[in-house]
C-alpha cells in the first residue's frame, strides 16, 4: 500500500491528511506527522475523497451569449478565445478593462502565476480574491499596526494560554482542529484556563465557555474600548511595554477613558457586570490569546475592530511571548498563500504594495519586465468589479475557484451584473454550480487530489499538497492555465514554468529580506521534511531546524521605527442599522458539515443528513409576537430581497438579532440565498463587505 501525505483543502486549519491507496480504493485519515493537526481531522477533512469524482466540469465549452447553449471546444480553442478577447479589450479599452476574481483556494502556485499575468504582463492591477470577502480586514488591520501583514501566533499557544478571548468566531464549528486543541488544554485545567466568547449568537463555540458575551451585531469596538478602559482604571497594563514599543498611547487612552462599563452595557446590549468579567479575566490572566474570524472581519468598520482586539494586546504586553497575542483565524485553505503571493488588488508578492513605488519596481526587475508597467493604482476590489461591469469599464471578467453568484454580497444586484459582463471565463471543478449560469467561457480545473501546490495555513506552516491521482477528462491545474495564457500572449520567457515546483522556486525567491521569507522552502524540501513554518529563510538554517514559532518576540515591528501603532476608535456602528420597517438584524455564516456553497460538500450524504435543509435562527422574544413557532415558514425581507426559512425558535441568539446559514445557494434550493438580502457596504480600509449584518422584517407564512 502507498500512502501520499497532503494537506486538507477545506479550512485555514491546515491539519494533515495521509491518503492511503489500498486495492480497494484510496482512505483518508490524520497525518499524526503534521505539527498542526497532530492527526486529528473533522468530518470535512475525513469525507474529502467522497465529493472529487461527482458531477465534474470536464472539457473547455464555450457559448456566445448567456441564452445559448454550451458547446464543447478543444483547449486550442479556448485559448484562442482568451487570448484574442484580452487583445481585443486592450485595445479598446485598456488593461483595466480585464479583471480577475479568484480564491483563497488556489495553491500558493496558482496565485503566483496570476499575478505575474494580470498585473506584471498586463498591467492591471484588477486581481481580487474571495478573500476580500474573509479576511481582507485582517490583513489591513496587521500593516496598520504592526507595519506589515502576518499572524503572529502559533497553534501551540492554544495549549500554553490562559484565557482564549474567542471574539466573532465559531471556532468549534468552523476551525474544529485548532478549537479541539485549546478544548484539552480547557478541560485539563478547569478555573485556570478559561475561555470567554463575545458573539451575538451562542454557538457551539460559546456552549463550553466559562463567559459568554451575546453582544449586539456591530458593537465590537465598544466592547474592547470598555475593557480597554476597565484595565486602565485598575491599572493592569503594561506601561513598559507601551513605552518600549508602541506610539499613539496618549490618543487611545483619552478615547477608552469615555468608554465606562455602564455605557458600553447599553451599547452592546449585555450587563455591565459580564463587561467587568472579561476585563477581570483579562488582568488576571498571565497569557491572552485572542481568536477572530468573520464577526470581526465582515464589518464596514473590519479594520478597525481588528486595530480594536490589537490594542488590547498592545496595552497588556500581550504579544510576542508564548500562549500570547492577537491571533487571525484565517479561513480557507490558502488565503495565507493569497497574501503571501499578493493575491489581493492592493498587494504585490512577498508582502509588497501596488502603491509602493520601490516594491513595484523590486517586482518589475525581477519579473523582466518594462519599468512602469505595475500600475501604481489600486485595482478593483470584489464589489469594485460590479460596480465596474454596471458602468461598462469591465470588458473582461475571469472568475476562478470560486462561486460569486452564492456568495458576493446583494446577490440580486451581483448576478445582474455579472449578466451584463461582455465576456466571462469561469474555472471551475464542478459543473454546473451557481456562477455557471454567468460565464461564456467554462475551463475545467484540476482539484485536491489531482494537483501539486503549496498551501500557507493560520499559523504560518508551508504543507505540500501533493495530488496522488489523474485528473479528470481534459482538466488542468490553474497555474498552468494562466501560464499558456501568458505565452499565447507573448510572454514566454516570464512563464517558463514546465511543474509547480518550478513556479514555487521562482516565487520564494520574491520574500527574500521580507517578513514572509521563504526562500529556503522548495518543494523537495517540503517533501522529505514536512510542512514548515515561515519565516524560513535559506541562508542561516541548518538543515531540520525551525526558526521563531511567533513573530515580534523582540518586540521590534515593521513600522518604520519598529513601533506597533494604537489606533483611537469610536464605533460607527452598523451600515444598515435596524429602525421601525426592518427591525431585526441578520447575521449569516456557517454550519459545522458544510462548506460555503456546497460545491463538494452537498454532494456527501453524511454531511446532508447532518444538515438536510437551511432554516432561520430567532429569540422567542422577536418570534413570539409575530406568533412563529417552531418549524414555521418565514419570510425574511430585506430592503434588497426575500428569503424563505423554516424558523428554529431558540435562546441561542442574542434578541433583536437572527442567523441564517450560508450554504444554500439556487441551485439547493428555490427560496435561501441569504445573500440576496445582504448589502455591499464594506470598510473603507479593507474594502471588505459587512456580509455578518443588514437589517430586515419577518413575516410568519403559511407554507406546508
Ligand atoms: N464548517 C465550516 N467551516 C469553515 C467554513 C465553512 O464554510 N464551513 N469556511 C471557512 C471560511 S472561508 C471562513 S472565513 C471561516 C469563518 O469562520 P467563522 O468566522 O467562525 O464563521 P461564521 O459563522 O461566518 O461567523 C462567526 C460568528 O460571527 C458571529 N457574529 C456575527 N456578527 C458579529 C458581530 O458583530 N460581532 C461578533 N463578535 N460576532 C459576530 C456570528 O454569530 C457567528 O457565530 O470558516 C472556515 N471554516
Ligand atoms: N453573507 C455571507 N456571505 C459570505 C460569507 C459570510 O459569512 N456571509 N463568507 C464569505 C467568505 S469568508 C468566503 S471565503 C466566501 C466563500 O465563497 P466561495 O468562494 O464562492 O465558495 P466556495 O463554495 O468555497 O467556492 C469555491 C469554488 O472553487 C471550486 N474549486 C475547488 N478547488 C478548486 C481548484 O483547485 N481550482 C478551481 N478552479 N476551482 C476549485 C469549488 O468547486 C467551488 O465551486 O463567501 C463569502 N460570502
Ligand atoms: S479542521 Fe479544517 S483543515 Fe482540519 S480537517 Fe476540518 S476542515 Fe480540514
Ligand atoms: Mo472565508
Amino acid at each position: 500500500m502507498e500512502s501520499v501525505r497532503t494537506v486538507c483543502p477545506y479550512c485555514g486549519v491546515g491539519c494533515g491528511l495521509e491518503v492511503v491507496k489500498g486495492p480497494a480504493g484510496s482512505k483518508v485519515r490524520g497525518d499524526r506527522a503534521h505539527p498542526s493537526s497532530q492527526g486529528m481531522v473533522c468530518v470535512k477533512g475525513a469525507t474529502i475523497l467522497e465529493s472529487v469524482d461527482r458531477d465534474r466540469l470536464l472539457y473547455p465549452m464555450l457559448r456566445a451569449s448567456l441564452d445559448a447553449e454550451f458547446q464543447r471546444v478543444s483547449w486550442d480553442e479556448a485559448f484562442d478565445a482568451i487570448v484574442s478577447r484580452i487583445q481585443a479589450v486592450l485595445a479598446t479599452q485598456g488593461p483595466d478593462g480585464i479583471c480577475m476574481y479568484g480564491s483563497g483556494q488556489f495553491v500558493t502556485e496558482d496565485y503566483y502565476t496570476a499575478q505575474k499575468l494580470i498585473k506584471g504582463c498586463l498591467g492591471t492591477n484588477n486581481f481580487d480574491a474571495n478573500s476580500r470577502l474573509c479576511m481582507s480586514s485582517a490583513v489591513s488591520g496587521y500593516i496598520r499596526s504592526f507595519g506589515s501583514d502576518g499572524p503572529p501566533c502559533s497553534y501551540d499557544d492554544l495549549e500554553l494560554t490562559d484565557c482564549l478571548f474567542a471574539i466573532g468566531t465559531n471556532t468549534a464549528e468552523c476551525h474544529p482542529i485548532v478549537f479541539n486543541r485549546f478544548r484539552k488544554h480547557h478541560r485539563a485545567n478547569p478555573g485556570k484556563v478559561r475561555l470567554i466568547v463575545a458573539d451575538p449568537r451562542c454557538t457551539e463555540t460559546g456552549q463550553v465557555a466559562d463567559l459568554h458575551l451575546p453582544i449586539r451585531p456591530g458593537t465590537d469596538i465598544d466592547l474592547l474600548n470598555g475593557i480597554a478602559h476597565l484595565l486602565l482604571r485598575w491599572d493592569r497594563i503594561d506601561r513598559a511595554y507601551i513605552d518600549t514599543h508602541t506610539n499613539g498611547f496618549a490618543a487611545y487612552e483619552g478615547i477608552v477613558r469615555q468608554y465606562s462599563p455602564d455605557w458600553v452595557a447599553d451599547r452592546c446590549g449585555i450587563s455591565a457586570e459580564l463587561i467587568e468579567t472579561a476585563a477581570r479575566i483579562w488582568a488576571e490572566s498571565d497569557r491572552v490569546l485572542s481568536l477572530w474570524s468573520m464577526g470581526i472581519n465582515q464589518s464596514s468598520e473590519g479594520t478597525a475592530k481588528v486595530r480594536s482586539i490589537i490594542n488590547l494586546h498592545l496595552l497588556t504586553g500581550q504579544i510576542g511571548k508564548p500562549g500570547a497575542g492577537p491571533f487571525s483565524l484565517t479561513g480557507q485553505p490558502n488565503a495565507m498563500g493569497g497574501r503571501e503571493a499578493g493575491g489581493l488588488s492592493r498587494l504585490l508578492p512577498g508582502y509588497r504594495l501596488v502603491t509602493n513605488s520601490q516594491h513595484r519596481a523590486e517586482v518589475e526587475q525581477f519579473w523582466q519586465i518594462p519599468a512602469g508597467r505595475i500600475s501604481p493604482h489600486t485595482g478593483r476590489s470584489a464589489w469594485e468589479i460590479v460596480e465596474g461591469l454596471e458602468t461598462g469599464d469591465v470588458g473582461l471578467l475571469w472568475i476562478a475557484a470560486t462561486n460569486p453568484a452564492v456568495s458576493f454580497p446583494d446577490l440580486n444586484r451581483t448576478k445582474a451584473a455579472f449578466a451584463r459582463s461582455p465576456f466571462t471565463i469561469y474555472q471551475e471543478s464542478y459543473h454546473p454550480t451557481e456562477t455557471t449560469a454567468f460565464a461564456h467561457l467554462l475551463l475545467p480545473a484540476t482539484q485536491w487530489s489531482e494537483k501539486t501546490g503549496t498551501m500557507t495555513n493560520s499559523e504560518r506552516f508551508v504543507t505540500l499538497s501533493q495530488g496522488f491521482q489523474a485528473p479528470p477528462g481534459e482538466a488542468r491545474e490553474d497555474w498552468a492555465i494562466f501560464a499558456e495564457v501568458g505565452r499565447r500572449l507573448g510572454f514566454r520567457e516570464q512563464f517558463w514554468f514546465e511543474s509547480s515546483a518550478d513556479v514555487y522556486q521562482e516565487f520564494v525567491q520574491l520574500t527574500r529580506d521580507r517578513p514572509c521569507d521563504m526562500t529556503g522552502l522548495t518543494h523537495d524540501r517540503l517533501r522529505t521534511q514536512g510542512p514548515l513554518q515561515w519565516p524560513y529563510p535559506d541562508s542561516t538554517l541548518p538543515e531540520g531546524s525551525q526558526p521563531a514559532k511567533r513573530l515580534y518576540t523582540d518586540g521590534r515591528f515593521n513600522t518604520a521605527d519598529g513601533r506597533a501603532q494604537f489606533i483611537a476608535v469610536h464605533s460607527r456602528g452598523l451600515a444598515e442599522p435596524p429602525d421601525a420597517a426592518y427591525p431585526l438584524v441578520l447575521t449569516v455564516g456557517r454550519l459545522y458539515g458544510h462548506w460555503h456553497t456546497q460545491t463538494r460538500t452537498g454532494r456527501i450524504d453524511k454531511i446532508k443528513k447532518m444538515h438536510p435543509h437551511p432554516f432561520i435562527e430567532i429569540h422567542p422574544f422577536d418570534a413570539v409576537p409575530l406568533e412563529i413557532g417552531e418549524g414555521d415558514w418565514v419570510a425574511v425581507r430585506s430592503r434588497r430581497g426575500e428569503c424563505q426559512f423554516r424558523a428554529k425558535v431558540t435562546k441561542a441568539i442574542a434578541p433583536g438579532t437572527v442567523f441564517v446559514p450560508m450554504h444554500w445557494g439556487g441551485l439547493w434550493d428555490d427560496h435561501a440565498e441569504a445573500n440576496s438580502l445582504t448589502h455591499p457596504e464594506a470598510c473603507p480600509d479593507s474594502y471588505e463587505p459587512e456580509l455578518k449584518a443588514c437589517a430586515v422584517q419577518l413575516a410568519k407564512l403559511d407554507r406546508p
